[in-house]
């Protein structure tokens, strides 16, 4: 694994995305090396419980906007349906549907894609240095990855609604009170606090644990497919326009983005 760290300690599989330089941004090799990954933890019966983090400063922060630049200024235009449904869904569906606990150790900011991930995941235990940006709006495109799902469930409609257009950074603690994180930590404690954590789960009755998930999935599983879907399809829509383009290259240019409705 190129862009992975992986490393098993007492039925635990923590899996670290080491981009640190480009905050863990998400690029081609990071998701086809997180689904064969998450394929080989569910094959592994010995695993128990599954943590996500990230290597530096940032959990994650979402699609690798630099990749999506230089193959625009190739002439290569990508269909973000295509690329959703290839390479992001199937991760989001496995985080779900793979029988063990998930948990997400959310070390640093989680943007876009990134907080699609943590949103997917079954627990959430954040450093009080973390954070939360829902960042597709200020590229011109629409939340995926499932975030139109799991944001409102657990906000409400208004309140994702809100944090989706105005894009404004969300503290760690704001994510706690909103639900969105289960546990808040000392920075210096997340890994041993997540550990603990992690063990527990894993000492617990494999299969009870695993039915349960499935139980809890019930309700879900099948709206989150069709919206996974659906996102791709709107995500399709959104990634062709001129304001998406403008968006990337304000990012990437430390500007303010000029959007013209095209
Ligand atoms: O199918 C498809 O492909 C479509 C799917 C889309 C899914 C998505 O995830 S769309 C959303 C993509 N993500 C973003 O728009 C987030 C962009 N990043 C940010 O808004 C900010 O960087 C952060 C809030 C994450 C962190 O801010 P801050 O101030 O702590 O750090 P920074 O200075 O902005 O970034 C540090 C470096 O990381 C910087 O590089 P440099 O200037 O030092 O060389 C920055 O460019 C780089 N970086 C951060 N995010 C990304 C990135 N490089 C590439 N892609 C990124 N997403």
């Amino acid at each position: 694994m190129e862009t992975l760290l992986i490393g098993d300690a007492a039925g635990v599989r923590t899996i670290t995305i080491n981009r640190p330089d480009a905050m863990n941004a998400v690029d081609e090799r990071v998701t086809s090396e997180l689904q064969d990954a998450l394929k080989q933890t569910e094959r592994d019966r010995f695993i128990r419980c599954l943590v996500l983090t990230g290597a530096g400063r940032a959990f994650c922060a979402g699609q690798d906007l630099k990749s999506v630049q230089e193959r625009t200024a190739e002439g290569q235009p990508i269909d973000f349906a295509e690329t959703l449904r290839r390479r992001y869904n199937p991760i989001i569906l496995k985080l779900r549907t793979v029988e063990i606990p998930v948990i997400a150790s959310i070390n640093g900011v989680a943007a876009g894609a990134g907080w699609s991930l943590a949103l997917a995941c079954d627990l959430r235990i954040a450093s009080r240095a973390a954070k939360f940006v829902s960042a597709f709006t200020k590229i011109g495109l629409v939340p995926d990855s499932g975030m139109t799902l799991t944001l409102p469930r657990v906000v409400g409609l208004s309140k994702a609604l809100e944090i989706a257009w105005l894009g404004d950074a969300l503290s760690a603690e704001e994510a706690h009170r909103l639900g969105l994180v289960n546990w808040l930590v000392e920075p210096e404690e997340l890994a041993s606090r997540t550990m603990e954590l992690a063990r527990r789960l894993a000492g617990s009755a494999p299969r009870g644990l695993g039915l349960t998930k499935r139980a809890m999935n019930a309700g879900i599983l099948n709206p989150l497919e069709d919206q996974l879907n659906y996102e791709a399809d709107l995500q399709g829509i959104a990634g062709r326009t001129q304001d998406h383009r403008e968006g990337v290259a304000a990012f990437i240019e430390k500007r303010a983005a000029e959007f013209k409705g095209e």
